[in-house]
């Protein structure tokens, strides 16, 4: 592939009608940050645009962006929040406890990051093996004694994988489906190694949260689509596989807890799949009406952050951001927010620190420098991890300090609203 391509068709159905709903112009990738080096460097920008199916109803990004660039190095680490820590410790209970599982069952987890879920799965005994693209983050994960291969997910991956392993009682894939190009290939492989009772779970963030919350953020070009149960019960229909249970987690703004297995696998459905169903269609989900007052909604936010920007500059005070996330950058760069409106972003991400944020080339600081510049408002652009960003500065709201959210309404807050 280029650096990018076309989408010529629904990633699920194949319906060629697809219907753009917003457009948020032509971005850096949300998470090319850039080094001291390459600041005068152009940087490379492509079509951030969402287009819905009509037909089977998944969101979709125009544009596919090569996932090499994107994910060969990946500054992202799942283990710098303590909070998703605690979820992935969440996961791997909900399988010991909710599930016939043995110590010793083989645990796969796509797209592994530093390992933080095979961690916890590790705690309690399972087999572990991760897979994940980025070198960097493969590399921190084999350091750490979880065995992690550094290769895209695949069908000839996961042949090697049964071969040499054998089946796989649970494959995990947290934050990485709506990140997929190709979710036949990805689907078929999750089926060539998982055991007839095995079990797949994806974690995606909820396009019915994101549009009833206008979490426009969350669109960046890793994100390819916006799930929702509907397009994915298709899919797996197509491949023998079925959705027997959904949990709904307050994680990254709303996400969907799905579990899959094999068509006769022992799992009874839950009535969660079908609840879950009829919520996107009262939500109008199912109907362009719903995206099209979403759109109206982000351009609100715009509005209404820039008039706040506006008066805390002329009243003479200092913002600064915590949290150099990708949605962040999604933010700053529709809004065309720049440090004379942001004096820096702090973050505790070591492969972000002393860089900047692409496109607004925003400084990335370590988090020691809200101290440091004392400024006056600390706008969350993590606002998903808001209550542990605001533990974490305590003593920047003790001296006055407040917080400004931007999703999902523009406010000011303090540490009582997250009480
Ligand atoms: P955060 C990520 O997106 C990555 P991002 C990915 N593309 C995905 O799919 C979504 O999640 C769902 C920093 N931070 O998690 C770390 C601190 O410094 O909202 C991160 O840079 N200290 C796979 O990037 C950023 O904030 C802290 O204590 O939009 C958070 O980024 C905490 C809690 C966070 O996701």
């Amino acid at each position: 592939m280029e650096d990018m391509e076309p989408l010529k068709a629904c990633r699920i159905c194949k319906n060629t009608s697809l219907i753009k709903y917003l457009d948020l112009g032509k971005t850096p990738l949300a998470n090319a940050i850039v080094k001291k080096d390459d600041i005068d460097k152009e940087e490379k920008t492509f079509p951030l645009e969402v287009m819905y199916c009509p037909q089977c109803h998944l969101s979709q990004l125009s544009v596919i962006v090569n996932p090499k660039i994107m994910f060969s190095n990946y500054p992202y680490r799942s283990s710098i929040s303590k909070t998703f820590i605690e979820h992935c410790k969440e996961i791997a209970e909900i399988f010991k406890k909710s599930f016939d599982f043995k110590e010793n069952n083989l645990v796969i987890d796509i797209a592994s990051n530093d390992g933080c879920m095979l961690q916890q799965f590790k705690e309690m005994n399972f087999k572990v093996l991760g897979i994940d693209p980025a070198t960097n983050l493969a590399d921190i994960a084999n350091n750490n004694g979880i065995e992690t291969i550094n290769k895209f997910w695949s069908i000839p991956i996961a042949q090697d994988i049964l071969n040499t392993k054998g089946h796989a009682k649970i494959i995990t894939a947290t934050n990485v489906f709506a990140h997929v190009n190709d979710l036949n290939e990805f689907v078929e492989g999750v089926k060539t190694v998982l055991d007839k009772d095995g079990i797949f779970m994806i974690e995606a963030p909820h396009a019915l949260q994101m549009i009833k919350h206008t979490e426009f953020d969350t669109i960046y070009h890793e994100h390819l689509s916006y799930l929702l149960i509907n397009p994915l019960k298709h899919l797996f229909t197509e491949h023998e596989m079925r959705i027997f249970r959904v949990d709904e987690t307050p994680i990254h703004g709303g996400t969907i807890r799905v579990f899959v297995c094999h068509n006769n696998a022992e799992h009874t459905k839950e009535a969660s799949v079908d609840k879950i169903i009829e919520q996107e269609k009262n939500e109008t989900l199912y109907n362009i009406e719903g995206y099209n007052e979403f759109s109206k909604r982000v351009e609100k936010t715009k509005k209404d952050l820039l008039e706040l920007l506006d008066e805390i500059k002329k009243e003479g005070k200092k913002v600064a951001a915590y949290g150099a996330s990708a949605k962040g950058n999604t933010l700053l760069n529709y809004f065309n927010i720049k440090s004379d409106n942001i004096e820096f972003i702090a973050d505790d991400t070591p492969e972000k620190q002393n860089h900047f944020a692409p496109g607004s080339h925003i400084p990335i600081l370590e988090s020691s420098a809200i101290e440091r510049e004392n400024p006056d408002y600390l706008m969350l652009l993590a606002w998903n991890f808001a209550k542990e960003l605001i533990r974490k500065t305590s003593d920047f709201e003790e001296k006055g300090g407040k917080y400004i959210v931007p999703v999902p309404e523009v406010k000011v807050v303090t540490s009582k609203d997250y009480e």
